[in-house]
């Protein structure tokens, strides 16, 4: 690299590449972008091999390669100071956490899902994301690219939990946090108030393959989230809008749009994580738990516990006054079960 500028690789159809571009572009982060899948000749390789991958300098000022989207965004506010995602207020910076999460980890069970669930969104997905893989390849080695990808991340649905038992909850979840956000953007430009927070970039993500790319969520969202659409199209590029510390959300009142989307992850996600962190300490490979009424399985997913100990530790972290707030904002959302210590289970 001869410019100082951010290294990374990362493709369109990935949603937490989508995420951090945006990211970049909004807090005018220079990048340099290797738009492509797969190992790149010269660079180190990501373990597990994901994107996007950065190439950041280690501790010995050596090229590593760095991928999960949630830590880099907050190393680079440490890195870069203005034009921060991170909410002023600590009880506001949580709930911007918990819906950073909430979309990087719930939303994307929905990205997956109907990318490769039903035959119209598989067949296009297949086709494009071959052309980001090997786009210079003959039409019979495209088709059996195309061939390839599909056939390998639709037996990958079963990591997200994505099966036909557990497609109506997906799909009706989808439906609601839609119009959680239609409702959210009549009152505000952004999750975060006037300007974007962590969960702006990561509900747009996901959000840019669900609204933009796939036509069975596309044409769903162009129906009953025309905010959302529109949302979607504005956050890709924020390098020109100026903002001022005022623009945040603050006080101590939670709209309503916000209480509803907390709700959505009270319903869909905090259950999910309970059951997988039982799951997972219980050495099982796979869990059935319920969610929203219904019957849920998938296997049991490690990172996803990881995630509930990170937002525990900020949990604990807040100072009394603003986890007061806090608890107070999530009461009645079904999100108080992850932040309540478990009563001490019998000897
Ligand atoms: N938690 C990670 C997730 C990254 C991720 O899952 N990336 C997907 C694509 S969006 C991936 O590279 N999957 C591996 C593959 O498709 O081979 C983040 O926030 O960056």
């Amino acid at each position: 690299m001869t410019s100082n500028r951010i290294l990374l690789q990362g493709v369109p159809g990935s949603p937490y590449t989508r995420k951090m571009l945006a990211l970049l572009r909004y807090r005018r982060i220079a990048y340099e972008l290797l738009p492509t899948a797969g190992a790149v000749p010269g660079l180190p390789q990501a373990k597990p091999p994901l994107l996007p991958t950065f190439y950041l300098p280690d501790a010995n000022g050596q090229l590593a390669a760095v991928t999960d989207s949630t830590p880099l965004i907050r190393r680079f506010e440490q890195s870069h100071t203005d034009r921060s995602v991170i909410p002023l207020t600590p009880a506001w910076a949580f709930i911007d956490a918990l819906l950073e999460d909430f979309a990087d980890e719930w939303l994307t069970k929905a990205m997956f899902h109907y990318r490769w669930h039903f035959a119209p969104d598989i067949d296009k997905a297949g086709r494009v994301l071959a052309t980001w893989r090997e786009p210079e390849a003959d039409p019979v080695r495209f088709a059996a690219t195309a061939q390839m990808i599909a056939t390998r991340q639709i037996e990958r649905l079963r990591y997200v939990g994505s099966n036909p038992q557990t497609a109506h909850i997906i799909e009706a979840g989808y439906l609601r946090v839609l119009a959680c956000m239609e409702e959210h953007l009549r009152h505000h430009r952004f999750m975060m108030g006037a300007r974007p927070g962590a969960s702006d970039f990561a509900v747009y993500g996901q959000l840019t393959q669900l609204v933009q790319f796939d036509p069975t969520p596309m044409a769903l969202a162009d129906r009953l989230a025309p905010r959302v659409c529109g949302w979607v199209g504005v956050v890709e590029d924020l390098s020109g809008i100026a903002v001022t510390p005022e623009d945040w959300l603050g006080g101590l009142s939670l709209p309503d749009s916000l209480k509803a989307l907390l709700c959505e992850v009270g319903r869909l996600y905090a259950p999910l994580l309970v059951a997988n962190a039982q799951a997972l300490q219980q050495g099982q490979k796979e869990f059935t738990t319920t969610i929203d009424g219904l019957a849920w399985t998938q296997q049991v997913f490690s990172y996803q516990a990881k995630c509930w100990m990170w937002l525990r530790r900020d949990h604990d972290a807040l100072a009394s006054d603003q986890r007061a707030v806090v608890d107070e904002w999530l009461q009645g959302t079904g999100c108080e079960v992850l932040f309540t210590p478990p009563k001490s289970s019998p000897a």
